[in-house]
């Protein structure tokens, strides 16, 4: 049996492992499945929320960081830096961007979506997708806005709420990344790659393998697109998606 990727394809955190996954050159099939189709992917493996990854020998990785650390496992080095105490720093990185930065990104791009007269949520629908969930994409996408609405909270007192956390948690890492190449130490690492994945909804590099090249015609998202990039956090998640994805 291959390694099976379970993704909702456009999702920042399914972005980060199959990032991961490919940088280590590991092969995998990719099942991505539009929500709430998800949950067909994921409960009969054992979890919920993707990405969820069942690797060769039969192991089921129902979190993000635990399939960077099962990759970096096979390829030591690859992901996470030898040295003891740098491995610290990059997983507190990690672990503090997959905690803030990454549910309030994607509270604060849904509500985006949402406030536009646009449907946005079809096109993305569309280009993560082929065969018939390429064709039903109008439908799932109507069917998927109220279930997404609710279960992540998406209203004007949640993006708030996202936008008050995620200010200081970039400002800190803006600030962290002055005169420095690399989040930790002067090599790319698991740091780099979380915070460029969670924030590619806003910044949307062009080698994006999902959202890349695809025009949402939203002035709102545009203009956030254009003042994340001007900021440290936003040019360091370009700078290393166009070195290393
Ligand atoms: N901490 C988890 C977060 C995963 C997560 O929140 N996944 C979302 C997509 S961005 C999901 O599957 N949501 C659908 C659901 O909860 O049913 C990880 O790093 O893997």
């Amino acid at each position: 049996m291959p390694n099976v990727l379970v993704t909702i394809p456009f999702s920042h955190f399914c972005e980060k492992a199959r990032w991961a996954l490919d940088l280590t050159r590991t092969p995998y099939v990719e099942r991505r499945l539009v929500p709430p189709l998800h949950l067909l992917g994921t409960i009969p493996r054992g979890g919920r929320t993707t990405p969820l990854l069942v690797t060769e020998d039969g192991k089921r990785l129902t979190d993000s960081t635990d399939i960077l650390r099962w990759l970096d496992d096979r390829s030591p080095g690859a992901l996470y830096p030898r040295d003891r105490d740098e491995r610290r720093e990059v997983e507190a990185i990690e672990d503090q961007l997959d905690e803030v930065v990454g549910p309030a990104v994607r509270r604060l791009v849904y509500h985006a979506f949402f406030q536009s007269d646009v449907d946005v949520l079809t096109p993305i629908f569309r280009a993560s997708s082929r065969g018939w969930q390429r064709s039903a994409a109008p439908v799932l996408s109507r069917v998927a806005k109220p279930v997404i609405r609710k279960a992540m909270k998406v209203n004007a007192a949640g993006a708030a709420r996202s936008q008050a956390a995620l200010e200081p948690a970039l400002d800190a890492l803006d600030r962290r990344l002055e005169g420095r190449e690399y989040l930790v130490g002067e090599a790319f690492t698991a740091a780099d790659l979380t915070l460029a994945a969670l924030l590619a909804p806003f910044v949307r590099p062009e080698e994006h393998p999902v959202s890349g090249g695809l025009q949402l015609g939203v002035a709102a998202l545009d203009a956030d697109r254009d003042r994340y990039r001007a900021r440290p956090s936003g040019k360091h998640a370009m700078r290393v998606y166009a070195a290393h994805r």
